[in-house]
């Protein structure tokens, strides 16, 4: 088990009745509970829920559920998945697999936009677009992203007329090791930015965090929505450790530039938050705090994270959003 990062928490800060929600939580007979989308909507805190479960039907099945709350802690969850596997590809020859997993959510303008992985047998996940202004159906727009990308995560706005997302997709090798050829055992994964005018044709991809980038990893790093601040976007990442073929995953946060994303004001060379309680270092996966976003509020100067933990819980951190981002703003970026 990787314990280097263990620590006393730093600036983010657990929730007492963590893990706020389990396993056991779930309407289904349920093996596995993965990270959460997450946002306000109609004034509560709605989280978009991934777990893998037994019905009648199917053995095993993966279906992303809304859960809502009015105090940000005790949910409840909707048995009606959003989210089963889909036949958006059609009569295309290949094998799709099921694996309704990991969604971001953005809201642009008065329209929630959500993008999730759809596996694709022997490419890896690509990235699937849907729409929604209820929560009750979500509409198909597109899959923007081949494979092997699941993670674009899109920014609440237009910035100099065009949509921006930030992705990691896999398989890149790293500018610092040239040698490193791309293979199925070397999952070189780097954030990049690419812009749209339609949220559907992307390009102008351009790359802007590497792994090792920060202290906290060296095999993997990815994105979380960006969210607006005064002082910049606000880009809340996670981070994967690899060492003697054990992983843990991590969260930290950066800082991008309002007008220019591709500009980053401050990276922290360190984590927010890494697995230390036995609900995060024990379970399906050990070792696992990730977060598919987080929710800000600069009125009340809080930011919370509900990060999927072990793959079998959901956990709450929460922190002082002006003390978050002075202290990224104190740890310029690395280039
Ligand atoms: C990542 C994501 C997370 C998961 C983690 C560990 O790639 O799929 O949802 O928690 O792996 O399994």
């Amino acid at each position: 088990m990787i314990t280097k990062f263990r620590g006393d928490e730093y600036i983010m800060h657990r929730n007492e009745k963590n893990p706020i929600i389990t396993k056991a939580d779930f309407p289904l007979e349920t093996h596995a509970v993965f990270n959460c989308g997450q946002t306000m909507f109609e004034g509560k805190t709605l989280l978009l829920i991934a777990a893998f479960y037994k019905t009648p039907v199917n053995d095993s099945l993966c279906g992303i559920h809304v859960a809502t709350s009015d105090d940000g802690v005790n949910f409840e969850i909707n048995p009606e998945p959003l989210f089963i596997k889909d036949n958006w590809h059609g009569d295309c020859p290949g094998s799709f697999d099921n694996w309704v997993i990991d969604p971001r959510v953005t809201k642009i303008d008065d329209t929630y936009y959500i993008i999730r992985p759809g596996q694709v047998r022997g490419s890896g996940p690509c990235a699937l677009l849907y729409k929604t202004k209820d929560f009750k159906t979500a509409e198909f727009v597109d899959c923007v992203a081949l494979p092997a990308n699941r993670v674009p995560c899109l920014f609440p706005e237009k910035i100099n007329g065009l949509y921006v997302r930030i992705d990691r997709p896999y398989n890149i090798h790293c500018p610092e090791e040239p040698e490193c050829i791309p293979d199925t055992d070397i999952l070189r994964a780097s954030m990049w930015l690419s812009y749209s005018p339609d949220l559907v044709f992307w390009g102008h991809h351009r790359p802007l965090l590497y792994p090792e980038s920060v202290t906290f990893s060296n095999w993997k790093i990815g994105p979380t929505p960006p969210i607006k601040t005064k002082d910049g976007w606000l880009e809340i990442i996670h981070g994967v450790w690899k060492e003697d073929g054990e992983f843990c995953y991590s969260i930290g946060a950066m800082l991008l530039d309002l007008e220019d994303p591709s500009k980053i004001i401050g990276l922290l060379d360190r984590w927010i938050l890494t697995p230390t309680e036995p609900f995060e270092t024990d379970g399906r996966v050990a070792n696992v705090v990730f977060p598919c976003g987080a929710i800000a509020e600069e009125e009340k100067d809080e930011i919370r994270i509900y990060y999927g933990a072990a793959d079998e819980h959901i956990g709450l951190a929460k922190g002082k959003l002006s003390e978050l981002i002075e202290a990224i703003k104190n740890c310029p970026a690395p280039y």
